[in-house]
């Protein structure tokens, strides 16, 4: 099987006999219990949707089709996206990637009207809206909407719906490395460069001079490491809903990315750099540890959230976190941004511990994570090679959380999940009706 359409039109079929065995076997069985709490608390913990293509354990953190992420730190995003696509590791040198890479070259020319529409944007424009304004402005070209408008077969949604998630993700970096050059005045867009892989690509067309090749090897990392989050948080589960609709690729990520730029989700890792240089100026340099703890209490009892720290789901030190500290050890061990970075660490958990525990005292429930999430160290090591603009930072997560999003979409289609409709109560009704 030489490209990633032929192998999963050879997966497919298999996915929908699992499918079909599971419901039969199983249908009728309960997933889990919906309690009042859990409704009013963002659904936390209520099992209700299928996402075969990566899975969160709350003490291990993201696993990738079965493989845990720091046992596969060294895949290049083509690999990853493959991976989350079909399963399985593919060398850099198999046809499958070999052939991947190919389209890209083929599909990664950005239209036109794209940078026409960018630039007819005012010009303090956050970059994550001007990158969902671009993907938007690209829906006309969608392949399933065509397809879909001709009467195609439902089990055949899933191949127009890959063709499109192959042209967007092409784009993707050409257009969120245009809004850098435009939104922060660089200069000139710099075009896709072809033969070189999708994260040297995106490096190199943002334009910061990487004279040792190691922005290139971050920008792999991070690409890799912000790919998926199986399928309830926000972004993924908003493309999902969106896409269950048959909306295209197009408005079904750019959706999800809309619930990504929230402070919240990816927006962290914006607030989390602005946190720590915050840190630094008051204190003219790497603070202290006794500093770091006092302005955290003083975040916290601000009613702020001490942004990078605390997850939904896990309960440990996030392995996305562990693995750019590993990254930042190895290349930038004496950078002052990146050791104040790897000192909050030190502090932060112990001060949400304490901080938890005053909460419970005075009535109100515990912070049920003090680890840091993926957002709290990624912003030192882009700092550190020039890519200072931190708003930025979300646009960056929103390339790699396409992968994911695009791969859940091709899933969905493929095995024909239904349109998203969770049932809905009022108030009223839980005070009548639940005893
Ligand atoms: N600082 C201060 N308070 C925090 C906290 C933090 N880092 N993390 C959680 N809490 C608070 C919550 O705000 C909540 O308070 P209220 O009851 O007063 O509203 C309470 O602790 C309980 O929350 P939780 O059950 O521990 O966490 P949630 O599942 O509700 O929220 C998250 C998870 C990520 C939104 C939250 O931990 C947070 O706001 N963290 C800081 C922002 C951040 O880093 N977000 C990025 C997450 C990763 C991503 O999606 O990209």
């Amino acid at each position: 099987m030489a490209t990633l359409q032929e192998k999963l039109q050879e997966l497919i079929p298999q996915w929908r006999t699992e499918r079909a065995k599971i419901l039969k076997e199983y249908g009728d069985k309960e997933l889990s219990k919906a309690t009042v709490t859990m409704a009013f608390g963002g659904m936390r913990g209520i099992k209700g949707m299928i996402c075969d293509t990566s899975v969160v354990e709350p003490d291990k953190g993201l696993i990738i089709r079965g493989y845990p992420l720091l046992d596969i730190m060294d895949l290049w995003p083509e690999q990853t996206f493959c991976l989350l696509l079909t399963g399985k590791i593919y060398d850099l040198d198999d046809p499958i990637i070999k052939n991947y890479q190919k389209e890209m070259d083929r599909r990664s020319q950005i239209p036109q009207y794209v940078y026409d529409v960018l630039e007819a944007m005012p010009r303090d424009s956050h970059p994550m809206c001007m990158l969902n304004t671009g993907i938007l402005v690209m829906e006309k070209e969608s392949s399933f909407r065509a397809a879909y408008t001709k009467g195609t077969k439902k089990e055949d949604y899933w191949v127009s719906t890959l063709d499109d998630s192959m042209t967007l993700l092409a784009r993707l970096p050409g257009l969120a490395a245009a809004v850098y050059r435009l939104r922060y005045e660089k200069g000139d867009y710099i075009h896709w460069t072809p033969g070189l892989d999708w994260g040297a690509n995106y490096a190199n067309m943002l334009g910061i001079s990487d004279p040792t090749g190691e922005f290139a090897k971050l920008m792999r990392l991070y690409l890799h490491f912000h790919c998926d989050h199986e399928g309830g948080n926000v972004s993924a589960n908003t493309c999902h809903t969106v896409g269950s609709a048959l909306s295209d690729a197009y408005y079904a990520v750019s959706a999800g990315l809309n619930g990504l730029a929230g402070p919240l989700h990816g927006l962290a890792n914006q607030e989390c750099l602005g946190w720590v240089l915050e840190l630094m100026e008051k204190f003219g340099g790497t603070p202290t540890e006794e500093q770091i703890r006092n302005t955290a209490f003083e975040t916290l009892r601000a009613g702020q959230v001490v942004p990078g720290y605390g997850h939904a789901v896990l309960r440990v030190t996030d392995p996305r976190f562990t693995g750019f500290n590993k990254f930042g050890k190895q290349y930038l061990a004496n950078d002052p941004v990146f050791m104040t970075v790897d000192r909050v660490f030190n502090v932060v958990p112990k001060v949400l511990e304490e901080y938890s525990a005053e909460r419970v005292k005075a009535g109100k429930g515990p912070i049920a994570n003090f680890w840091p999430n993926v957002d709290a160290g990624s912003g030192a090591l882009l700092y550190h090679y020039g890519l200072t603009e931190f708003e930025y930072y979300t646009v960056l997560f929103s390339v790699s959380r396409a992968m994911g999003m695009l791969s859940q979409l091709v899933w969905n289609r493929a095995v024909g999940t239904a349109i998203t409709r969770p049932k809905s109560v009022s108030m009223e009704w839980i005070t009548k009706n639940v005893k």
